[in-house]
């Protein structure tokens, strides 16, 4: 029998990796799209998935069309990627940012505890949820949550519903605490991409400056790529479970800018970064560090891409793509 895997936040950034991966593997792929009058198919497009995924409408806020899907799809798995994924934003727009990031979740459980109870369900939870803590510098499956954000406080929720309907129903559920995770298709919103993409701009002489906010700020990051495959293992365990995912690397804000200026021969990056208040947050997570053991032990998961082939394939991405601005 074919699998089938409900993917929502398919034209984000993971659910393109994701529904590559998956129909690798032989999957039947259906996307959840809103109603756009123009959907938005590049992420898809980049890595060359658009016309094998089977798109199905419905948004996260409205539980019927969920039920409905869930009802009539009935997916051997579901990921739930969809949500208010921009921390800066969160606290600007909190009630959207929970409508979607926790209410959602609970919808597609409920969906799945009516209506297809064998279905695996993985939700996209984040380190986000541990903000202020630690043990000794990293953060594992025991570390305690202290959100520091309405988009952080809003995956708790989603966490722990997730959780609750495995213990009190019995669902096959896991969340995956990832860690940051980039790629060429991440949004430019994100420090990551803003950065690749100001210092192409710059290299190009499309731009004089990247604006940012805190360079002291430190994140585990990792490639998409490699982490939606941990995604694909947690639903393919015998017992459902939650993981971290992330390298145990961390590196600041400040290295990522000079590891990603450097990468195009510029050593004096300090003449073209400005630091601007408007991208500081009210509340910051100041220090990102998976201990992914039990992932590495449970999953034989290991990340392949290192940080500095990251950002130097992300560079690389968008002098490609701002070249083509210029001819
Ligand atoms: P992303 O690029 O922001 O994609 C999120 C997707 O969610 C978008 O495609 C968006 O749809 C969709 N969405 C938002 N609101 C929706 C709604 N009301 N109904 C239906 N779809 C909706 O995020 P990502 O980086 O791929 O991350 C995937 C998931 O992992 C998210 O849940 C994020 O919170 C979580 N996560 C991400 C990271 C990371 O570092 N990337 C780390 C940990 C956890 P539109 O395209 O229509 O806007
Ligand atoms: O910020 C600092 C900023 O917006 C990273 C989401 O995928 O990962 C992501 O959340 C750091 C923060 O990602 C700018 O203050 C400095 O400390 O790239 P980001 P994030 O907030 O860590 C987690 C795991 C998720 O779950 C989220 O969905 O960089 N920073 N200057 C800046 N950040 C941005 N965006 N822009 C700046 O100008």
């Amino acid at each position: 029998m074919t699998k089938t895997a409900l993917v929502t936040g398919i034209l984000g950034q993971d659910g393109p990796y994701l529904a590559k991966l998956l129909l690798s593997k032989g999957y039947r792929v259906y996307g959840l799209i809103r109603r756009y009058s123009n959907p938005n198919f590049s992420n898809l497009d980049f890595v060359g998935v658009t016309d094998e995924v089977d798109y199905v409408e419905g948004d996260m806020n409205d539980e019927a069309s969920l039920l409905n899907l869930i009802r009539t799809i009935r997916p051997t798995e579901v990921y739930n990627l969809a949500a208010q994924s921009f921390v800066k934003s969160s606290f600007d727009q909190a009630k959207l940012t929970t409508e979607v990031n926790s209410l959602g979740p609970l919808y597609l459980l409920n969906a799945i505890k009516y209506f297809s109870p064998t279905t695996r369900y993985y939700q996209a939870s984040t380190s986000e949820m541990f903000g202020l803590q630690h043990t000794n510098g990293y953060q594992d499956e025991k570390t305690p949550f202290h959100p520091r954000s309405p988009y952080g406080v809003s995956k708790v929720y989603a966490y722990w519903i997730t959780v609750n309907y495995r213990e009190s129903y019995g669902l096959f559920t896991a969340n995956g605490i990832l860690f940051n995770h980039e790629s060429p298709i991440r949004g430019k919103q994100f420090v990551t991409r803003k950065v690749t993409d100001g210092v192409a701009k710059i290299k190009l002489g499309l731009a004089k400056e990247i604006r940012l906010g805190n360079l002291d700020a430190r994140r585990d990051w990792g490639f998409a790529g490699d982490y939606v495959e941990a995604m694909y293992l947690m639903l393919q365990q015998k017992e459902s479970n939650d993981f971290v995912v992330g390298t145990g690397e961390s590196h600041t804000v400040r290295e990522l800018v000079e590891l990603a200026f450097k990468s195009v021969g510029i050593d004096d990056w300090k003449k073209y970064v400005v630091i601007d208040p408007q991208y500081k947050r009210p509340a910051e997570v100041p220090n990102l560090r998976a201990k992914p053991d039990k992932a590495f032990k449970l999953l034989k998961w290991k990340p392949k891409m290192t940080f500095d082939k990251l950002i130097k394939t992300m560079v690389e991405a968008d002098l490609e793509r701002n070249k083509k601005k210029t001819t």
